[in-house]
């Protein structure tokens, strides 16, 4: 899965990439701190895996997750205004975006202030959406020079007119008619808050920030990020207590990854093959067939049947063979609708 971390400048976005990548980018109280994208890939070890792990395998491979975090936007951008939007190209890359909204007071510059996360919303979204219309219009003009593409181009008239309003499934749907176009407007997104501390929706920037979420149907989180930074610095005993004393989630890695699987509706799978535990992710809905295709183009060719089983259940039991003898794997088709937490064997004839 690829992140992308977008939002105004100085909203705390490399703090935040330093928290949950554990790498210590520059951050700094002064707008376009940062220039270039920052890249990082991160295994993760979400639950389902963290629990599977305590069974014996040979190698264990987790999901791997991609980070990137790019610089401010600022009103404008789309016009050349700060670092401008060529940038954004990086986010097009990503299945999910994470955008920053400041809900912590402070910074040099901004004293007096007055925090306003709908306010910041908007500017992101319309540059975003401004930046996707120039894509779009160039899309136009070359469907329009191609009369074999009349009606490419009478569907791609229609997205640039709704795509200004466009909320929900819509956006679904458009994704996965135009995915070459990459357009950030239609990616799944979640908002997070960046706080001081962990203080939920009393705080008057937290509660905007979830009102905004809801009226958009999407996910939001708070996160104290440069709190959660600090602690990757601490050995881990004195993060926990750390983290106890503040009231925050055990990893702040794992809240972000779970968010994002919402916004995104993906759900994770397990395989077990040759003694190697490998944790993938598969759009919800999905068959066992895509699902092997995740693994191996090979395997999804060649598979007949799949034996499947929530990792909860492969945990208690202890081996497949022992749940294979209490009758606890279930047996499915190359058309089995995959379910969220599923560890999967795909069976071959002969
Ligand atoms: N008080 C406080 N400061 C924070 C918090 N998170 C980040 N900061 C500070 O805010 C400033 C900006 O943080 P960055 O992570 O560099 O922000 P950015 O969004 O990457 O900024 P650009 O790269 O310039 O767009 C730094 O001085 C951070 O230490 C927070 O939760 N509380
Ligand atoms: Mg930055």
């Amino acid at each position: 899965m690829r992140i992308g971390i977008l939002g105004l400048p100085n909203v705390g976005k490399s703090t935040l990439f330093n928290a949950v990548t554990g790498q210590a980018v520059e951050t700094s109280a002064y707008p376009f701190c940062t220039i270039d994208p920052n890249l990082a890939v991160v295994p993760v070890k979400e639950e389902g895996f963290r629990a599977l792990s305590s069974l014996d395998w040979k190698e264990e491979r987790p999901l791997k997750v991609s980070f990137v975090d790019v610089a401010g936007l600022v009103e404008g951008a789309s016009e050349g205004q700060g670092l401008g939007n060529q940038f954004l190209a990086k986010l097009r890359e990503m299945d999910c975006l994470l955008q920053v909204l400041r809900c912590f007071e402070g910074l040099p510059g901004l004293e007096g202030e007055c925090l306003d996360p709908e306010r910041d919303f908007s500017v992101v979204q319309n540059e975003i959406l401004l930046s996707d219309l120039g894509i779009l219009d160039k899309a136009l003009a070359a469907a329009g020079k191609r009369p074999s593409e009349k009606d490419r181009l009478k569907e791609l008239q229609n997205l640039r007119e709704i795509l200004p309003g466009m909320v929900g499934e819509d956006k679904e749907k458009w994704r996965e008619s135009c995915p070459e176009l990459q357009l950030l407007v239609l990616k799944p997104m979640i908002l997070l808050g960046n706080v001081d501390e962990p203080c939920g929706t009393e705080n008057a920037a937290v509660g905007a920030v979830s009102r905004l979420a809801e009226s958009l149907g999407i996910p939001w989180m708070e996160m104290a990020c440069r709190l959660e930074w600090e602690l990757t610095e601490l050995d881990s005993t004195e993060a926990d207590e750390m983290r106890q004393a503040y009231g925050l989630s055990d990893n702040c890695l794992d809240e972000v990854l779970t968010a994002c699987l919402r916004a995104a509706d993906w759900i994770s799978f397990y395989t077990v093959e040759n003694d190697i535990l490998g944790s993938w992710r598969l759009k919800r809905g999905k068959t066992a067939k895509e699902a092997a295709g995740r693994v191996h183009s090979d395997m999804a060719a060649g598979f007949h049947a799949v034996e499947v089983m929530p990792w909860s259940e492969l945990v208690e039991l202890g081996s497949w063979e022992k749940a294979k003898e209490k009758g606890r794997v279930r047996r499915g088709g190359r058309e089995y609708t995959v379910k969220d937490g599923e560890v999967l064997r795909f069976l071959f004839s002969g």
